[in-house]
């Protein structure tokens, strides 16, 4: 207990693990409930949020030590800077503890401040010892968590209103295609940083726009007709770009929120590109829109109580969002609370919505081969859980490795055991396959039939495709710039042989200017016979496009251009309109 009380510049440096040991001898609650978390995730979920700069509601704690004003306005920059993503906005915990007041204050400056500095095995980074903060800025946090959490407004219909704009009303957008590309063969490529996407022309593989859309731009879909592309910032900022421009550009935009991750659109038969929907992190709602203009018309709250204790979380997250093509259903996946809503948009004015307990931190995921059932990563509960859209309920709860994280994953048929879907994991090498073929596959159906190692851990997204005896898994956060550099390839054939690497940021041949390099997010050309991925390299540095033959598994075109700057995820039209992975 003494060390504790050993102010911390006279403290010796210690390994994060021995500073944890400290905190265990000295029964701190922290270090005993932790799960062990990668560092990848970490670093994956440790992003600055969208809510960094927003006017909060502040309240001050009069049992926590004394902050001045410009204390506090630094150290609630640095929480939504760099630990909002894991602790939550309002501090009930995420990927990380909660953190509010009546957990903290009994804990103290000095302990808090130990934590901080030195992190811990369960993921908490040493962020002083990392040199990431100082050794004041510790101090400032530790007081900072023993204080209510300032209270970001709510973004209702009023707000959603004022920044709604239609660019090109509907009647005044074209009748028909007014340009030449094969619209089905573009990719719209992420451009993180710039807040951008760019969208090129498959065939040609040339740049044909790059179109502004919110901050820290994150996904883009499509409309069932594939006519539209919805593209989502951080920001909770969606644009609307129409492809049969002679130039594709935005047509409408709105935000949703302070923070968002997800949108998609009607796919059902006779509601096409009807509505779009998008989820949001912050405030915690879905909001259903006019699928032509982007005009909100419903917006729903997902505060609510959790799926295991049944408590009341204020601040459940919405994740990932598909259409069902079995009935006219949203599938909202709610992260903190755990539950998958089937949300009916056949009557808004009277929303039905089915309520599937799923498991908690749900995240990405996709639909199985015949699109019935929705696999979707629940992440730090180590599961995936499958959900069968034509009878609104879940078929199972499937146990996987460490921190699944398939993006929409991959869909093959497995020598063995029939069509599979499968994902890779944040948090260590394997790749998991899920048996989804209730009929002639009955006995294994909806359970892990097959582990593959994969590279490492710090995988992100798995990719294969109808055409393709390939399956292609990324590495981008690997801690090792071999790993996050290349792919793995499997040959589906033959599996138990092993991946083969391609070393695609090698291919790549950028400059040696530092930067990582990260390969990330392989994607299907719509023929299936080329796959594309994104080098990604920080704002300052080279970044490129490189497209791999799938047939050879050769170097097949590379894509510079100085504008396409922190290349991420992309998506290629045919495919994501169809969900076709
Ligand atoms: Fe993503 C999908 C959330 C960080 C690239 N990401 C998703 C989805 C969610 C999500 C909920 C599913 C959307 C859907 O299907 O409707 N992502 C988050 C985070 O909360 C997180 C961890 C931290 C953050 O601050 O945003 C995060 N994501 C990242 C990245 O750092 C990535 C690698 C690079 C980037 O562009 O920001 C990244 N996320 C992606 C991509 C997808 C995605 C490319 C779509 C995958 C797909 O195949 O559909």
């Amino acid at each position: 207990m003494t060390s504790l009380r050993t102010p911390l510049h006279r403290m010796p440096v210690l390994a994060p693990l021995a500073a944890v040991a400290i905190f265990a001898a000295a029964g701190g609650a922290f270090a005993q409930d932790k799960k062990d978390v990668a560092p990848g995730d970490v670093q994956y979920h440790a992003a600055p949020s969208a809510l960094t700069g927003v006017p909060m509601v502040e309240s001050r704690n009069p049992k926590a030590p004394p902050m001045t004003q410009a204390e506090f306005d630094e150290a609630r920059q640095i929480y939504f800077e760099r630990c909002a993503g894991c602790h939550g906005v309002l501090r009930k915990g995420a990927t990380g503890k909660p953190l509010t007041p009546d957990l903290t204050i009994g804990k103290g400056t000095d302990y808090l401040k130990v934590f901080i500095a030195y992190g811990s095995p369960a993921g908490m980074p040493n962020w002083q010892t990392s040199g990431d903060l100082t050794e004041q800025q510790v101090d400032m946090m530790a007081r900072y968590i023993q204080h209510e959490p300032p209270l970001p407004p709510e973004f209702g219909m009023a707000d959603m209103k004022k920044t709604w704009k239609v660019i090109v009303p509907p009647e005044q957008r074209p009748k028909r295609k007014m340009n030449a590309y094969n619209i089905e063969n573009i990719f719209s490529t992420t451009l993180r940083d710039t807040g951008e996407v760019a969208l090129i022309d498959g065939d040609t593989k040339q740049i044909i726009n790059i179109v502004k859309t919110g901050y820290a731009v994150h996904i883009s879909r499509l409309s069932a007709s594939g006519r539209y592309l919805f593209v989502i910032g951080r920001d909770a900022k969606i644009n609307m770009i129409d492809l049969w421009m002679a130039k594709p550009d935005n047509v409408a935009e709105i935000r949703v929120g302070l923070e968002a991750r997800s949108v998609d659109t009607s796919k059902y038969k006779g509601y096409e590109d009807k509505y779009a929907i998008a989820g949001s992190y912050w405030p915690p709602q879905y909001t259903i829109m006019n699928g032509d203009t982007l005009e909100p018309l419903k917006i729903v709250s997902t505060r609510g109580n959790t799926v295991d204790k049944q408590e009341y979380h204020p601040e459940p997250r919405v994740a990932s969002i598909v259409a069902s093509h079995f009935k006219p259903e949203f599938v909202v996946n709610v992260k903190e609370t755990g539950k998958t809503l089937m949300v009916d948009y056949s009557n808004i004015d009277a929303l039905k919505v089915t309520e599937i307990g799923t498991a908690r931190f749900l995240h990405d995921g996709g639909w199985d081969s015949t699109k019935r059932y929705f696999m979707v990563a629940a992440n730090q509960s180590n599961k995936v859980a499958a959900v069968d859209a034509k009878e609104g309920k879940l078929v199972k709860l499937i146990d996987v490795g460490k921190i699944p994280h398939p993006g929409r994953g991959a869909n093959f048929v497995h020598p063995k055991f029939g069509p599979v879907w499968a994902t890779g994991h944040l948090g260590d090498e394997t790749i998991s396959l899920i048996a989804t073929d209730p009929v002639k596959h009955k006995a294994v159906a909806f359970t892990q039939v097959q582990v593959l190692k994969g590279q490492g851990g710090g995988a992100l997204f798995i990719k294969s495709h109808p055409k393709s005896r390939h399956l292609y898994s990324d590495t981008p956060l690997n801690p090792d710039p071999k790993l996050s550099q290349s792919v793995a390839v499997f040959d589906i054939d033959n599996l138990d042989k092993g991946y083969t690497v391609l070393p695609i940021a090698e291919w790549a041949g950028l400059p040696d200017d530092g930067g990582a390099k990260r390969v990330v997010q392989p994607e299907y050309n719509k023929a299936g016979d080329e796959v594309w991925f994104s080098v990604w390299s920080a704002k300052d540095k080279a970044s490129a496009v490189v497209v791999v033959d799938d047939r050879t598994l050769k170097l097949k075109a590379v894509i510079k251009d100085p504008r396409l700057i922190t290349p991420t995820g992309h998506f290629n039209v045919y495919n994501t309109q169809h969900d076709v992975y």
